[in-house]
């Protein structure tokens, strides 16, 4: 990618990142998302807090939590909060007319599942490339299996159609935070995926997938002119 083309597309994240950002109201416990867009939605909160912004952040991955603490943005955790009022997390895909999503290229979707499912609202902000007809356009699947064992996890994966590829990071295995593996699975988007999801859910070894249906209750697309907003 050109640099003036990186430019662009960093510029799209941003736009996104911001409108999502201006949702976040004084008081709220705000889910933390995980990437580069959600990284750039750090950002612009960390100026609201700095202006005065009273919130707290429940992190979606230590690198998350690492750079919130760096911004001087307060967190919290489920010890102290069961429910998260507003979500801000990037996306790998978002399916137009559903705002379902593929997640998890980042490693951190299983965190992130956790945190979507325990808020009031989640905002997804992605530039416009990730925004298609159908998931699985441009990709895979991302499934976290646990270490022990992994072999026969996907064994078992490719037994229900996965094609599983163990991602991997310097030619070793890529571990999450949790201390899990990656795979990345074929995904056919035109299958019904709430059963394909409870397929994968019930191969002994699988932790979480990348799917999140009905999750996102907003969308904000960042593009060359400004944030558009879809909502559910
Ligand atoms: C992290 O695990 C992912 O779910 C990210 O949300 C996703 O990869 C988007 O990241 P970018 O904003 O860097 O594209």
């Amino acid at each position: 990618m050109s640099l003036s083309s990186q430019s662009e597309l960093e510029s799209r994240k941003r736009a996104a990142a911001a409108r999502a950002v201006d949702e976040v109201e004084n008081g709220m416990v705000v889910g933390l998302g995980s990437g580069t867009t959600a990284a750039f939605a750090l950002e612009a909160l960390a100026v609201r807090v700095a202006n005065g912004l009273r919130i707290s952040g429940i992190p979606t991955s230590e690198r998350t939590a690492a750079l919130a603490r760096q911004l001087n943005i307060p967190l919290t955790g489920f010890d102290a909060h069961r429910r998260i009022d507003l979500t801000i997390d990037g996306a790998d895909e978002v399916e137009r007319h559903t705002l379902d999503l593929i997640k998890g290229l980042g490693g951190a979707l299983l965190r992130e599942k956790i945190v979507a499912v325990a808020s009031d609202r989640m905002i997804v902000a992605v530039d416009d490339s990730k925004l298609v007809d159908r998931l699985g356009t441009h990709a895979r699947l991302p499934v976290e299996i646990a270490s022990f064992g992994w072999q026969v996890t996907i064994d078992r994966l490719t037994g229900i159609g996965c094609s599983p590829r163990l991602r991997m990071i310097d030619e070793r295995p890529f571990m999450t935070d949790g201390g899990n593996l990656i795979v990345d699975c074929a995904f056919d988007g035109t299958i019904d995926r709430r059963v394909f999801d409870a397929l994968l859910a019930s191969v002994i070894g699988v932790v979480e997938s990348g799917l999140f249906i009905g999750l996102a209750s907003k969308v904000m697309v960042g593009r060359a002119d400004g944030a558009e907003v879809i909502e559910r």
